[in-house]
């Protein structure tokens, strides 16, 4: 079974009932004009974990990994979106006003999709939250459970917020997770420091940090990504 070095401790996984989880990568987040941008967020910093994602996601499918995708959103009559989230925003720049990628955080609205460099591929589920968890309302355990799935590799933005969020989630469901600290951004780099620390501390209390280097070398590949 493969071994991917990691914090606290290197640990082992079977790719067979391993998936990776790809969190939120959407123009709403990554783009101007979306709803990161609405809060306020220089979104340039999420950036440069694209290409660590495009590679992670490359591993994935090329070891036979389960790979799924999340997306944070509302339905277009706001039904599911608590005011409390909506009000956050200041008029005009709120969820549902009206943005240059469409409505804003809004499910079937261009700045909904994940970014092109890293759709989902025929086959890939693609789990709409309402909330910062992938399990809160949605079908994601239920998922996983019928495929098998005990270890989660984790990437997607925010780190700290939808990221950990879900992490806590999954270590509360008795999932193993695996955060790829490359394939994870923050608008706020020291938070995603923290966040990351506060996974592997204490002996690893919510899961193993590692990266898509420790990756690819777990999965038996050599040299650089090309992708
Ligand atoms: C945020 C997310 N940060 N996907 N959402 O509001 O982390």
């Amino acid at each position: 079974m493969p071994v991917i070095e990691a914090r606290p401790s290197a640990i082992e996984f079977d790719p067979g009932s391993a998936a990776l989880l790809v969190i939120d990568m959407q123009r709403d987040f990554l783009e101007p004009g979306g709803f990161g941008a609405a809060l306020g967020n220089d979104v340039s910093l999420l950036g440069r974990v694209v290409a660590p994602c495009r590679d992670a996601l490359r591993i994935a499918r090329a070891a036979g990994i389960a790979v799924l995708h999340t997306r944070e959103g509302h339905r277009p009559d706001l039904s599911d979106a608590p005011r409390a989230k909506v009000h956050r925003s200041p008029p005009g720049l709120r969820i549902g006003d009206p943005g240059p990628m469409g409505r804003i955080l809004i499910r079937g609205e261009p700045g909904h999709e994940i970014v092109p460099e890293l759709a989902p591929e025929p086959g890939e589920p693609v789990i709409d939250k309402p909330g910062k968890g992938a399990f809160y309302q949605t079908d994601l355990e239920l998922m996983l459970r019928n495929r098998g799935i005990e270890t989660l590799l984790v990437a997607g933005v925010t780190t700290e917020v939808c990221v950990h969020t879900t992490v806590r989630e999954a270590n509360d469901r008795g999932l193993r997770c695996i955060v790829l600290a490359d394939c994870c951004g923050s608008y706020f780099p020291e938070f995603h420091e923290a966040a990351l620390a506060m996974v592997a501390a204490q002996g690893g209390i919510f899961g193993w940090v590692s990266d898509v280097a420790a990756l690819r070398r777990a999965m038996g590949e050599t040299g650089r990504d090309t992708a």
